[in-house]
């Protein structure tokens, strides 16, 4: 599964970031509370070595709840990780938890009278400049529903006057996993331009089906399951009117709709992976 996405900006931003590092006092990561272990980028473990980081589940609004739960506990020898979401409804928790933590972990390396600086680093489209202006508490940074949103380093004072800086969302050039793509591809991180989209859908309709059946049944008001990962984008693309001349059905109009409606948490409240089992 290969895809052609490393835009420029990402180079740099690897190269500024690799700058910008070693003068913070913490690396905030933001990975997907969807998907904790394929959001995680290892050119930024590599970055950022032993610097005192905060791990922040974004989304946590869309992940579904046991899930996310089982993902705390796995990382719970580890303090600083935190689910979060910055829907408007719960944007509290990230306000009033994340300096705290940053703040904690931050006192052996600092003097007292210097700010805190922190960086946020994490895949594309993420959330990381979301949490910002969460944490701001208006809107400072620019947030789009498409990866590759932010394209250079921006930095901002808090109202705490910790210093916070939002990075472009770096991925690694040679991602080895499959699955791992088509987890990053279906969350978003990958633009839908740039991997073979079909394959997306498909791959969302096959793990749907076996870990969220009722989810789609419900959603697409089938009479039964469908027996394939074909027949689920069949039905849906019946049924919302996915046409082609011909009467053939448009199956990457199908799978479009069955990827958006994930995202935007229409489906339900969905992770695309669970914790390793000891
Ligand atoms: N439901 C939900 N949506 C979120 C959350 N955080 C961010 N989003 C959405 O995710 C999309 C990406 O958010 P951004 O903050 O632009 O992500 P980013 O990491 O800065 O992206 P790049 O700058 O492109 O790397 C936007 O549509 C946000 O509204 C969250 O906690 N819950
Ligand atoms: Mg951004």
């Amino acid at each position: 599964m290969a895809i052609q996405w490393y835009p420029g900006h990402m180079t740099k931003a690897r190269r500024v970031l690799a700058e910008v590092i070693p003068s913070q006092d913490v690396v905030i990561e933001v990975l997907d509370a969807r998907m904790p272990a394929a959001s995680a980028n290892p050119v930024i473990a590599e970055l950022r070595g032993a610097k005192p980081c905060v791990k922040v589940l974004s989304k946590s609004d869309l992940a579904d709840p046991a899930v996310t739960e089982a993902w705390l506990a796995h990382f719970e020898a580890d303090p600083t990780v935190l689910a979060i979401a910055t829907t408007p409804a719960r944007t509290g928790d990230a306000r009033a938890r994340i300096p705290v933590l940053c703040e904690k972990l931050s006192q052996r390396t600092r003097g007292p009278d210097k700010p805190l600086r922190a960086v946020i680093v994490g895949i594309p489209n993420v959330g990381k400049s979301s949490l910002i202006n969460t944490l701001m508490g208006r809107k400072v940074t620019l947030v789009s529903d498409k990866p590759a949103v932010t394209k250079e380093l921006q930095l901002v004072t808090l109202p705490n006057g910790m210093l916070l800086s939002d990075n472009p969302g770096l991925l690694w050039p040679k991602i080895q996993d499959d699955d791992a793509t088509l987890r990053l591809a279906l969350g978003g991180a990958i633009p839908d331009t740039a991997i073979e989209y079909q394959s997306v859908g498909l791959f969302a309709a096959a793990y749907f089906l076996a870990a969220y059946p009722a989810l789609v049944v419900a959603r697409y008001k089938l009479k039964e399951t469908p027996t394939s990962p074909g027949a689920l984008l069949e039905e849906i693309g019946r049924r919302r009117g996915c046409l082609r001349a011909g009467g053939t059905i448009d199956l990457y109009k199908a799978a479009d709709i069955l990827v958006h409606e994930f995202r935007t948490g229409t489906l339900g409240r969905i992770s695309l992976e669970s914790p390793p089992t000891a």
